[in-house]
This record gives structure tokens, C-alpha cells and sequence, in this order.
């Protein structure tokens, strides 16, 4: 028990659930279709219930399970029916219906997510759809097995021994994948080597689309704007130059000759050094569009909305909205814009985007982050469904909540998958794979209902354990926001690595790399004003929403300091000064983890010895990382207000010189 199974352990059925299943007795009626996705649903159904029977399952005499995998009907592409009935001769029948085969693969692993989550079989009915159309993952892997904000080992990907060698991980990731309805994967890092464009690396690619095709997965690459010069042999990559799009068009051409379903390009334009269109005075419309020619119907470009440059003197969060905004309406009918969940970058708490609503006339999608770059990386329990959540189900005040927004498109998610053996580095942090692709199927579904089956599926479905370990992970994002950067705080990561507290960051070269442009803090107070008094970022959302955070004493304080410059007597809503309130939430937050840690110690009995052992070392390096960031932030706002603390409070352990001298050479970048 290494994790390497995931959420499809099949673990064998107990109790009366063991009993209706084997007086079920399912038998898997083969439908002789030669159609690969039909093959591996089979494949999967049989896998499935010799793990939840603890036996291969009959081949005659029982319940047949029929796959019906053109059955007429119209609807989403994926959509799926699960549904038994009686027949004359008084056994049931269990039909998956759909009208593509993919769907017929993603009833199959409905029905056993149902199974395994203990449903009586003979009463199963289920009728699906997914919500967008692209639930995608991005990998930011390297050709050379890095991976930049990979915290779970090297890559997935053997690019070195690909297209003769294909790993069995390949054919596992994508069970996994097609188990939670992903259907689409960019290979790359968005910081894209141009070696993705090479003749040596199209039959790699290709034998990587062939073997996820059966599981409903696209293939996309991320590319490198200037790779016309740097593989191509070009002197520019100005998108409007005719040797420039006549080369993106013959690579397209390339690309759909070996991989007909080629999915397309997700591309990093003109932000943190990488080239773009603006190096020659065009705009991201006029560079994406080229790429979408290139591409015609064939495939699509997602442009990604996150551009970061030196921005100055004006706030960095605005850069996003102000570039863009302009272009709605501009871009080609197959680009999408992919905006990441909140206007800085991927935080424990971050309001939501302010182009979520604000461009009516483009197509959006959602960028989450699963690996945790900023979350204390794998560590710990932090369950991010609901950060996601607190995003989607955000009113835009634009008419439409961000969900509503993204729902025609779709959602991405940097994944946080690696060569450990438990996929993620963390067990925990597979929840987070599983909740996002759940998510990207219903946004609909809340944390808890995700959290039951993914914790009913991978570690024991004992209605105690699920009961005490659920609670754990819906307040482990709240824990991580409260000793981390607590009322709307942010970027007060370490250098680089982004590991640990630095909030007295202040010398980097550009003023937004610094913790200390986030915080702002001083002798009288603390936070980021943007008000109108301020840099005005406010005056990007929709009126209603503007107002409601424009005023500290209305506004949800969990992002008062994000919007609001405030004074440490300044009173919050609880009675308390703002120092007192601060302190009380990184408490709060270290109270949090030390009770995750004492409560995992009673779930021993229902948990095989080497998961527990694994999850309660790394809840032991969360604890440590809650005091460290409580106590070094404390120690540097002290530093600077010289106010006591209140009475009672444990003082930081060490001094602040203490905390500034930490180095982590060894953090993984
Ligand atoms: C930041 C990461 C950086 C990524 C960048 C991006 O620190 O490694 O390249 O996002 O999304 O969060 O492009």
C-alpha cells in the first residue's frame, strides 16, 4: 500500500456490501466491438470487480453488466446513463448507455466509483454530463525530467526513452485520468523548451496521444512563441511575418499527419521573460490568432491570461485585466482564454479574477493550480475543493457566477503529479488530483461529497473513518490560509522556491518580486490598498462587487488586508485590533494542524501501516511549518509595530535574525 493505486484501489467489499454484490453476482457481457475505449471499460469493469469481490467475477449465471455504447442519444460529448432493471427471468441488469464510447467509459467508472463506495448495485441509476467540455491538466515538465513547481519526484514523462518505451505509468495516469472524466493533457511546461517542435520529439508525442486516445484524452503541447527562430531557422517570430505563419502551419501540419486528434497549443506570451508578440509590437490577439490559423478547425489555442512584467510603479495584479480586457472580442473563434483563478498568482486565499465576467465576447477558461506551490508544497493535509470552490461559486456581478463563466469552455489544473510512487509526493495531495477533475466535471459537487468518495475509495469506506477524516480535510485550506498568510495577506513566500515565510523581503530587484510590496506593513499598519485611495484595483470587478469590498467594516474579512491598508489598532469584526485578530488566525491556524495530527493518530486502526506512517511523518513536518510561518511573521511585524502581544501568547520561539538566516538550498524550484 504505496498509494501507486490512487482512488482505484478496488479494495474488496466487507459486510452487507460484500453481500449484495456477491448475491449480484455481475457478470460483464462482452460486446465484441472492437472499439479500443469500449475494450478498456471492459478491461476496467473486470479489473474493478475482482478487486471489490475478491474474485474474478462470474462469466455466466449472474447479473449481466451490458455496455450500450451508441445508444442514439444526443447530449455532451462523455455524457452517460447507469441504470439496472428487472428481468423476466428475476435477475437485474445492469446497463451503461451512452452515445460515444468515452461515455460508456466514464459510466463504467461511475458505476464503480459506486460500487467501491459501497451501493447496493441492483438500485444504481445515474444520468451524467459533463459541465464543460475541456477539463484539462497542464504539466509544467521539462524535456530533461524537472518539473518546475514539481514536488513528487521527476517527471512522468520519459521523454529519453520514448517512442519505443512506453512506461505502464502512461496507461495507469490515464485510467486515472478517464476515472474523474480528464480529457485533455499539455505535456510540457508552459515555459516551453522549443524541442517540442522537433521532428525528434513528433514520435514521442505521437506513441503518448495513441495510448491515451482510448481513455478520451487529447494531446496538447505547450510552445515556445519564438521557436520559429530557435527551431525553425527563421531570423523573426513576428506573427504577422509570412515565413513566420507559413512555419506554424507546416508544424500544425506535421503534428495532424501523426496525431489526428491532436488537441493544440497552450501558450506563454510575453510574461516572466518569455517572447511573445508584443517583442513585436502586436498584440496577444494578433500572436494567438496566427496560432489558431496554423491550427484551423482542427485544433485550439489556449492563451494564457497570466502576463507578468515589470510593471512599475502600477499595481501588478491590475496587468492582467488591462491588457486584455481591450481585446474582448478580438480573438479567433478556437482561442481561449485561460485566466488563472485570482489576479496574482495561485495563493492559499486569492478574491477571484477580475476578466471572469468581464469579457463577454471570449471564450474563458479556468487555470487552478493542484501542485502547491504556494500551499507548503507536499506536506501535510491541505485539501484545495474548497479554494476551488470559493472561486467558481463566486458572483462575477457580472450576471453569472465564475463557474457559469467557464462552463462552455473549460478548466485547467497544473498538476502535481510525479515519478513517486504515490503519484503526488503526499498522500493527501492525490485528493487534490481526484478533486479537480471532479470539479471540472461538476462544479456542482461540493468538498464534502468529493472528500466522502475519494476517502471511501482510497483508504477504508468505515462510516467512522470517513466521518472524522472528512471534517480533517474541509478545514485544512483554512488552517493553511491562517498560519500562512491569514485576513488577505499574500506573496510572503520565500525567494525562488517560494517555501517558507519571508515577509521581510524587501531588496529584490523589481518592487512585486518582494514580499514586502504584498504586505506593505510599517510601524502603523499593514495591507495593500486598493481602494480608489490606492492603486484601485477594486474599480476592475463589477460595480457590485466593488462596492461590497470597497468598505473593511461590510467586506468579508478573510481578504481584508488584500484590499485594504489598515492601521494594527484598526477593530475587526470579531472586537479585537487587527494585531490581536492577526495573531489569534495564525493561531488558529497552528491550533488546526496539531489537531489534524492528534486525530490521524486515532485512525491507525483503519489504515494499512505504511500510508499511515507515511501521512503522520508529513503531518508531523506540517506542524513544524505552522509554527515556523507563525512565529517568523509574528517576530517581523513585531519588529516593526514594537506592540506587545497580547496577553498569554506564546512568544516566537527564535528571534527574527533567526528566521531571516534560513536557507533551503534543497527546495525544489
Ligand atoms: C508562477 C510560478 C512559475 C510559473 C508561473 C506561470 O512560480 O514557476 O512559470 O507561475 O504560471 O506561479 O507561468
Amino acid at each position: 500500500e504505496d498509494g501507486y493505486a490512487l482512488w482505484l484501489r478496488y479494495a474488496p467489499l466487507t459486510g452487507s456490501a460484500k453481500e449484495r454484490l456477491d448475491q449480484f453476482n455481475p457478470v460483464v457481457v462482452q460486446t465484441g466491438e472492437a472499439d479500443p475505449s469500449v475494450k478498456v471499460a471492459e478491461e476496467e469493469l473486470r479489473r474493478g470487480l475482482t478487486g471489490l469481490l475478491g474474485h474474478v467475477p462470474a462469466s455466466s449465471g449472474g447479473s449481466p453488466i451490458v455496455l450500450a455504447c451508441n445508444d442514439g442519444s444526443s447530449g455532451a460529448r462523455g455524457h452517460f446513463n447507469v441504470a439496472a432493471h428487472q428481468q423476466a427471468n428475476g435477475r437485474s441488469l445492469l446497463a451503461i448507455s451512452a452515445a460515444d464510447s468515452v461515455g460508456c467509459l466514464y459510466g463504467a467508472f461511475a458505476l464503480l466509483r459506486e460500487l467501491s463506495l459501497g451501493r447496493d448495485p441492483a438500485t444504481v441509476e445515474l444520468a451524467q454530463a459533463p459541465a464543460m467540455p475541456l477539463r484539462m491538466l497542464d504539466h509544467w515538465d521539462n524535456p530533461d525530467g524537472t518539473v518546475e513547481r514539481g514536488y513528487a519526484g521527476r517527471s512522468i514523462f520519459d521523454w529519453w526513452h520514448l517512442p519505443e518505451e512506453l512506461s505502464p505509468r502512461m496507461i495507469d495516469y490515464a485510467r486515472a485520468n478517464a476515472s474523474i472524466g480528464i480529457n485533455g493533457v499539455v505535456v510540457n511546461n508552459v515555459n516551453a523548451s522549443p524541442l517540442f517542435l522537433t521532428e525528434r520529439y513528433l514520435p514521442k508525442l505521437k506513441r503518448l496521444a495513441d495510448a491515451w486516445r482510448p481513455y478520451g484524452i487529447r494531446l496538447y503541447i505547450s510552445v515556445r512563441f519564438s521557436a520559429p527562430i530557435e527551431v525553425g531557422g527563421l531570423k523573426t517570430a513576428d506573427p504577422l511575418a509570412p515565413q513566420v505563419k507559413a512555419w506554424w502551419k507546416a508544424q500544425a501540419g506535421k503534428l495532424y499527419q501523426a496525431i489526428p486528434d491532436f488537441g493544440g497549443f497552450l501558450v506563454k506570451a510575453n510574461s516572466e521573460g518569455q517572447p511573445g508578440p508584443q517583442d513585436y509590437h502586436r498584440t496577444h490577439a494578433q500572436g494567438a490568432n496566427m496560432l489558431a490559423a496554423a491550427l484551423g478547425n482542427r485544433g485550439t489555442v489556449i492563451w494564457r491570461a497570466f502576463v507578468y512584467a515589470s510593471s512599475g510603479e502600477t499595481d501588478r495584479v491590475k496587468q492582467a485585466y488591462e491588457e486584455f480586457k481591450p481585446l474582448d472580442g478580438k480573438f479567433a473563434p478556437n482561442v481561449i482564454l485561460q485566466v488563472k483563478n485570482g489576479p496574482l498568482d495561485f495563493q492559499p486565499r486569492e478574491p477571484f479574477h477580475p476578466l471572469f465576467g468581464a469579457m463577454p465576447h471570449t471564450r474563458m477558461m479556468l487555470e487552478a493550480q493542484i501542485t502547491r506551490e504556494y500551499l507548503g508544497q507536499a506536506t501535510g493535509i491541505v485539501y484545495l475543493a474548497p479554494l476551488w470552490k470559493e472561486v467558481l461559486d463566486a458572483p462575477t456581478g457580472h450576471g453569472a457566477t465564475v463557474a457559469q463563466v467557464i462552463e462552455p469552455t473549460g478548466m485547467a489544473g497544473v498538476a502535481n503529479t510525479g515519478s513517486d510512487r504515490d503519484w503526488t509526493g503526499d498522500q493527501f495531495d492525490q485528493a487534490n488530483w481526484y478533486a479537480f477533475g471532479r470539479l471540472a466535471w461538476s462544479p456542482a459537487l461540493s468538498s464534502d461529497q468529493i472528500a466522502r468518495e475519494w476517502v471511501g475509495q482510497t483508504f477504508s469506506r468505515n462510516p467512522n473513518f470517513v466521518r472524522q477524516l472528512v471534517p480533517m480535510m474541509l478545514s485544512s485550506r483554512q488552517a493553511v490560509v491562517d498560519y500562512m498568510t491569514p485576513l488577505g495577506l499574500a506573496h510572503q513566500m520565500g525567494t525562488g522556491h517560494h517555501y517558507g515565510p519571508a515577509p521581510w523581503v524587501c531588496t529584490l530587484d523589481r518592487p512585486e518580486w518582494n514580499p514586502c510590496y504584498y504586505n506593505r506593513a510599517d510601524a502603523e499598519g499593514i495591507g495593500f490598498d486598493r481602494t480608489r485611495s490606492g492603486s484601485d484595483a477594486l474599480a476592475q470587478y463589477a460595480p457590485s462587487v466593488a462596492a461590497q469590498w470597497a468598505d473593511p467594516r461590510t467586506m468579508d474579512e478573510n481578504d481584508l488586508l488584500w484590499f485594504h491598508h489598515l492601521p494594527w489598532s484598526y477593530r475587526t469584526q470579531s472586537g479585537k485590533s487587527l494585531w490581536d485578530e492577526l495573531i489569534s488566525r495564525y493561531d488558529r491556524g497552528v491550533a488546526a494542524v496539531d489537531s489534524m495530527a492528534r486525530e490521524w493518530q486515532t485512525l491507525q486502526p483503519y489504515v494499512d501501516h505504511e500510508r499511515f506512517v507515511d501521512v503522520a511523518s508529513s503531518l508531523a513536518i506540517q506542524r513544524k511549518e505552522a509554527r515556523w510561518w507563525r512565529d517568523a511573521s509574528i517576530a517581523y511585524w513585531q519588529s516593526l509595530n514594537h506592540l506587545p502581544l497580547p496577553a498569554g501568547e506564546r512568544p516566537p520561539e527564535h528571534s527574527l535574525s533567526y528566521y531571516e538566516a534560513l536557507e533551503f538550498p534543497d527546495a525544489p524550484g
